[in-house]
């Protein structure tokens, strides 16, 4: 299988140079996906050899930083995807086990709540409490069983992109995601890493860096994207 890996980054300068030579260990054909940045990572970028660089002329958003990754892979000679985030919460070495089901399925997610791999590491309880919520809403209303809803580490055959449509710019477009493998019926599976929280606050953004308000958009946007795919089951504690 032929595989590009793609890495959403707004602002990442102090993450980006020991990620890119983590990743480049365990990865062929890299692209970047600058959403943006304002601080010195476009000029680190520049100065990186081998790797491919997509920049938003200005910050448009996890969601939409994902969906250009999505496009360069379909309109590549590309059968996978690897997606992982640029902020040290994700471990390249485990890229290949990531991309490795794709042969048997067609979206591979990162589970964060499958092992245990340190038990010194807790999420912020604000964020465990909405992912648990928002994967209880995937596994009821799309008959997933799934264990973290919001892993950024993940892979998709193309086959499989190609059937995706999305539209949510920010955080909530994995939950798109979702449901439009469950309209399309493709088959998931998830693989153990790491939870992985550094010692740096790192924001939602506006109104999502408070939980309800979080919590209550993905709920708008999981609404809309089961109108949208004709999926919304009523009365099943839905959503
Ligand atoms: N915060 C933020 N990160 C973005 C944006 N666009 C792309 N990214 C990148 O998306 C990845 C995930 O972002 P992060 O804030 O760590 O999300 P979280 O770990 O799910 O809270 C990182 O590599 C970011 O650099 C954006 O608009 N805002
Ligand atoms: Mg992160």
């Amino acid at each position: 299988m032929r595989i590009l890996t793609a890495i959403p980054v707004y602002n990442e300068a102090r993450h980006i140079v020991p990620v890119l030579e983590a990743v480049s260990r365990y990865a062929g054909e890299i692209l970047v996906v600058d959403d943006g940045s304002t601080d010195q990572t476009p000029q680190i970028l520049a100065n990186v050899p081998g790797i491919r660089v997509l920049r938003h002329h200005r910050n448009l958003g996890y969601g939409a930083a994902l969906r250009t990754a999505f496009a360069a892979a379909l309109e590549g000679p590309y059968d996978g995807l690897v997606t992982l985030d640029c902020d040290g919460q994700h471990e390249p070495s485990l890229i290949p086990e990531i991309a490795a089901p794709l042969a048997d399925y067609d979206i591979v997610s990162g589970s964060r709540y499958l092992k245990t791999f340190d038990p010194s590491q807790a999420p912020p309880e604000d964020r465990r409490r909405i992912n648990v919520e928002v994967t209880r809403w995937l596994n009821q209303c799309l008959q997933f069983n799934l264990t973290d809803a919001f892993c950024g580490f993940k892979a998709y055959r193309t086959s499989a992109l190609r059937q995706i449509e999305t539209h949510d710019p920010g955080y909530a477009m994995p939950l798109e995601v979702w449901v439009q493998a469950a309209a399309h019926n493709l088959s998931v599976t998830e693989v153990p890493v790491p939870l992985i929280y550094l010692d740096e606050a790192r924001a939602f953004g506006g109104a999502l860096d408070d939980p309800a308000a979080r919590l209550q958009h993905y709920r708008r946007v999981f609404r809309a994207a089961l109108d949208r795919a004709g999926l919304r089951p009523v009365g099943s504690g839905c959503a």
